[in-house]
């Protein structure tokens, strides 16, 4: 019988440089991954028992490049940091407004009806880890884990963000009632998120802001993720809608699921309006 895994990974490395200077191929990703995988993208220690059950969910849509250079450096400091994990990519079905938040919640239900999941991080594509000590497990409170990426100089654009990724335990997320389901286009749901923890009575928490260091690869703002002038509106009704609007009243059809080798793709379709 195997061992529980020590509490600190013993083969972190600390920092790390990450680069985008290239095209990469899925072929260099594959090979950068020294422990194999299961399929679907799934990995647990070999050598003990992971405590940390965790899933790792990523809302999608056309972002190929930027999926490469993340699972290039994911993968590997996942493996490092000794988790029983499994990568959910969540792609958008269709060309219609897109709905980060409302991904995540499909994330979340689908991971976890697929294992016992006790742990989401739910990632943006585009935020690459530069430390492995950056722990990708849960805490007492939801955690925010990006907290200080080079576009924003290292620093906190404001003290209460929650953009970015994140982690949650499964009970603080139900707790929470997950995301919200209609902020439609870009911004407000991520500080939707924040307020609705507060209102819970929890209180988020962070890493120090050398492990939490992030790249972000450049990019322009995607087509059918504009601004949207009604989100930062919804924002002060959150205290009303939020227990009846999130995992407890999502609706969707998924579409596919394709299990890759290093990710599992799911897509759905999420009633989208044009
Ligand atoms: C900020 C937040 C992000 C979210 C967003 C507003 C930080 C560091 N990031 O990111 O968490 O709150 O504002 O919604 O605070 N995506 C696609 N395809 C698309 C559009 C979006 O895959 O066509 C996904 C992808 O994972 C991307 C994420 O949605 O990283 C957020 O979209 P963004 O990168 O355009 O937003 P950004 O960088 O302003
Ligand atoms: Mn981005």
């Amino acid at each position: 019988a195997l061992e529980p895994c020590p509490d600190d990974p013993p083969d972190l490395i600390g920092p790390f440089s990450v680069e985008f200077g290239h095209t990469r191929t899925w072929n260099e990703v594959r090979k950068k991954i020294s422990s194999p995988l299961q399929d679907g993208g799934r990995h647990k220690p070999t050598n003990c028992v992971s405590k940390h059950k965790v899933a790792i969910i990523i809302p999608y849509r056309n972002r190929h490049e930027h999926l490469k250079h993340l699972l290039f450096y994911l993968h590997p400091m996942l493996v490092r940091q000794q988790l029983d994990y499994g990568i959910y990519v969540i792609n958008q079905d269709g060309e219609g407004v897109f709905n980060r938040a409302k991904l995540m919640n499909v994330g979340f239900a689908e991971a976890a009806k697929e294992y016992d999941y006790e742990c989401f991080i739910f990632s943006d594509v585009d935020l690459v880890p530069m430390d492995d000590r950056n722990l990708y497990r849960c805490f007492e409170g939801p955690r925010h884990l990006s907290v200080a990426i080079d576009k924003f100089d290292f620093k906190l654009p404001y003290s209460t963000i929650f953009g970015g990724v994140s982690s949650f335990s499964k009970q603080q997320f139900l707790t929470v009632n997950g995301y919200p389901n209609t902020y439609w286009g870009w911004g407000g749901e991520d500080d939707d998120m924040y307020k609705r923890i507060v209102f819970h009575g929890m209180s988020i928490n962070r890493p120090d802001h050398m492990k939490g260091r992030y790249k972000m690869i450049k990019h322009q703002r995607d087509e059918h993720n504009e601004v949207n002038p009604k989100n930062p509106d919804k924002l002060s009704h959150t205290h009303e809608t939020m227990d009846k609007d999130g995992v407890n009243s999502l609706t969707y059809t998924v579409k596919d699921i394709v299990k890759d080798r290093l990710y599992t793709f799911i897509n759905v379709d999420i009633n989208a309006p044009k």
